[in-house]
């Protein structure tokens, strides 16, 4: 049948008609565009403050709509506290989204400005829900760090997520993901806007607090390569 996806019959703006009208009668929709200039500095806000075990990545895989890495998060190995949030929200997985060039990808918006990518680590709630299924379900549920990704230097610790992406050419094509540190993949200011949104796909759940990174990260474009040795 036909499913949800990124095309012109079935992007976004056929979502709310395709199961999902929270798309389009929702209060709390996300991505946004954020302008800066009405962000107010709030002195109640924290620092955010990570601890991740590497020991509990497990998997990457090929969502159909994205590169994903699981987490083990039966117990509170890879833990986000801190910011807004209230208590600890145990990471789950971390995902990608990008776009067919360089100028677009990104979901959020910053000031008009879009970015080449933007990297999701989706946190839940584990103090006051049982399971993610039903943290999904929660106005405070989840807690998603999104960073920015941008073309130019090399980024090592996104290297081995591009290694791995040659066995993960097909849908739900999956393979083991070990001893992967996710703070790899942050810049060093942890410097945030955060708001109350939504999952950006469906269901399109209004249970994320938003927790989106000033700074960008770089990629490498997937077609620069130079050959050691010759300058
Ligand atoms: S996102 O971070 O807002 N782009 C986002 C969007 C959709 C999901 C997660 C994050 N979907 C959920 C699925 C669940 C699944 C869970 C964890 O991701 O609805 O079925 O268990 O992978
Ligand atoms: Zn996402």
């Amino acid at each position: 049948g036909c499913s949800w996806g990124y095309g012109p019959k079935n992007g976004p703006d056929h979502w709310h008609e395709m199961g999902f009208p929270i798309a389009k009668e929702g209060a709390r929709q996300s991505p946004i565009e954020i302008k800066s200039q009405e962000a107010k500095y709030d002195c109640n806000l924290k620092p955010l403050n990570l601890s991740y075990d590497p020991a509990s990545s497990k998997s990457i895989s090929n969502t159909g709509v994205s590169i994903q890495v699981d987490f083990d998060d039966c117990s509170d190995r890879s833990v986000l506290t801190g910011g807004p949030l209230c208590g600890k929200y145990r990471l789950r997985q971390f995902h990608f989204h990008w776009g067919a060039c360089d100028g677009h990808g990104s979901e959020h918006v910053i000031d008009g400005k879009n970015f080449a990518g933007e990297l999701h680590l989706v946190h839940w709630n584990a103090e006051k829900y049982s399971c993610f299924g039903d943290a999904v379900k929660a106005p405070d549920g989840l807690a998603v760090i999104a960073v920015f990704l941008k073309v130019c230097d090399s980024n090592p610790a996104l290297q081995k997520i591009v290694c791995s992406l040659e066995c993960l050419k097909s849908k739900d094509s999956k393979s083991e993901f070990k001893d992967f540190s996710p703070c790899s993949l942050l810049p060093s200011c942890l410097q945030y806007y955060t708001y109350l949104g939504s999952l950006t796909t469906p269901p399109l759940c209004e249970s994320v607090i938003w927790l989106v990174l000033k700074e960008p990260v770089t990629k490498q474009p997937l077609d620069c390569y130079r050959i050691p040795g010759s300058s």
